[in-house]
């Protein structure tokens, strides 16, 4: 005789706990096989539910397959390079931070979008290479769809272009961002400079008007440097230094000294009782300020507790 449908639906709960995906299909289809197969009441509802079970489990599988694409956000920004296949992101990345990352003289190197942090001035901030968008990404071709996913959480946007090829292909993966509705701060870094004319900077220029040009190669640290630094002015943060502390905090543009301590410290802010400052900010090195004194990039802050 069956058990009440009440008992059979707590036991068939707690025989799927901790199971996801194939186990939990596999599962879901073994108590349907032991169901009693009747076409109403009761019975029929647990088999109705199961097989609801079954499909939710199969587009959750789906889904938790997209979610592997994320990236787990680190330090204060994310910047995403984005160019189109073998334009140099992943040796840009390689050379911007310290990770080891797969790179090779064909396109579509890199399948899966590939974070790195990168030290900007004592703040960590995380860049992410976005493999080549391609054509129709917006239409989800190629995958592309969860690709600009990833985009859409991205802070700013560094697109990278090889300054030995043609713009054309630059041009069509901006178009994909602007089609998928996104719109970050973004500069042009001109990749593998070290190859390439030297009007390059020109040419590339006039193409993507409007658009700052940062040359780099990754055989020249200066020109890192200066990718570095343009890019940490893309994310709209500003360093701050504590007096005596170590590596400076970064803020949004527009906080101020009550702001910074609230950074510190919970308590910090709760005991502030004003702050002295050195720097852009400081009418004069040292000065003395109150709780609505908005810092500034590069200032040095020392607060005061009661
Ligand atoms: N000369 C020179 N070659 C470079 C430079 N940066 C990258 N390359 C070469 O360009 C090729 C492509 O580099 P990747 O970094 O794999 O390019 P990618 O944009 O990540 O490519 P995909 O991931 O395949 O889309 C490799 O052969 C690199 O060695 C550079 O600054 N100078
Ligand atoms: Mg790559």
């Amino acid at each position: 005789m069956p058990m009440p449908h009440r008992t059979q639906m707590t036991l068939i709960k707690r025989r799927l706990v901790g199971k996801e995906g194939a186990e939990r299909v596999r599962e879901l289809r073994g108590i349907l096989s032991e169901l009693p197969n009747y076409k109403n009441g009761p019975y029929a509802d647990i088999r109705k539910w199961v097989l609801g079970e079954i499909d939710a489990t199969r587009s959750r599988a789906r889904i938790v397959y997209r979610d592997s694409i994320a990236v787990r956000r680190e330090g204060a920004a994310q910047i995403a390079l984005v160019g189109p296949p073998n334009a140099g992101k992943s040796s840009l990345l390689h050379a911007l931070s310290d990770v080891q990352i797969k790179i090779g003289n064909y396109a579509f190197t890199t399948l899966r979008p590939v974070p790195a942090l990168v030290r900007i001035e004592g703040v960590l901030v995380q860049f992410v290479e976005i493999p080549g968008l391609l054509q129709g990404a917006s239409d989800d071709h190629g995958g592309g769809r969860a690709y600009l996913g990833v985009l859409r959480e991205a802070d700013a946007i560094v697109y990278c272009q090889d300054a030995t090829a043609v713009p054309d292909d630059l041009r069509s993966v901006m178009r994909e961002v602007a089609r998928a509705g996104i719109a970050r701060p973004a500069l042009l870094a001109l990749t593998k400079c070290d190859d390439a004319s030297s009007d390059a900077i020109e040419r590339f220029s006039g193409a993507f008007p409007g658009l700052l040009v940062v040359a780099t190669s990754i055989l020249d640290d200066a020109s890192l440097g200066r990718l570095r630094a343009a890019a940490w002015r893309l994310t709209g943060l500003i360093r701050v230094h504590v007096r005596d502390g170590g590596d400076p905090f970064a803020l949004p543009t527009g906080s101020t000294v009550l702001d910074l301590a609230a950074a510190i410290h919970s308590e910090l802010a709760r005991d502030f009782a004003g702050a002295r400052v050195w720097g852009p900010s400081a009418r004069f090195a040292g000065q003395r300020v109150g709780r609505d004194h908005v810092v500034r990039e590069g200032d040095t802050v020392e607060v005061l507790t009661a």
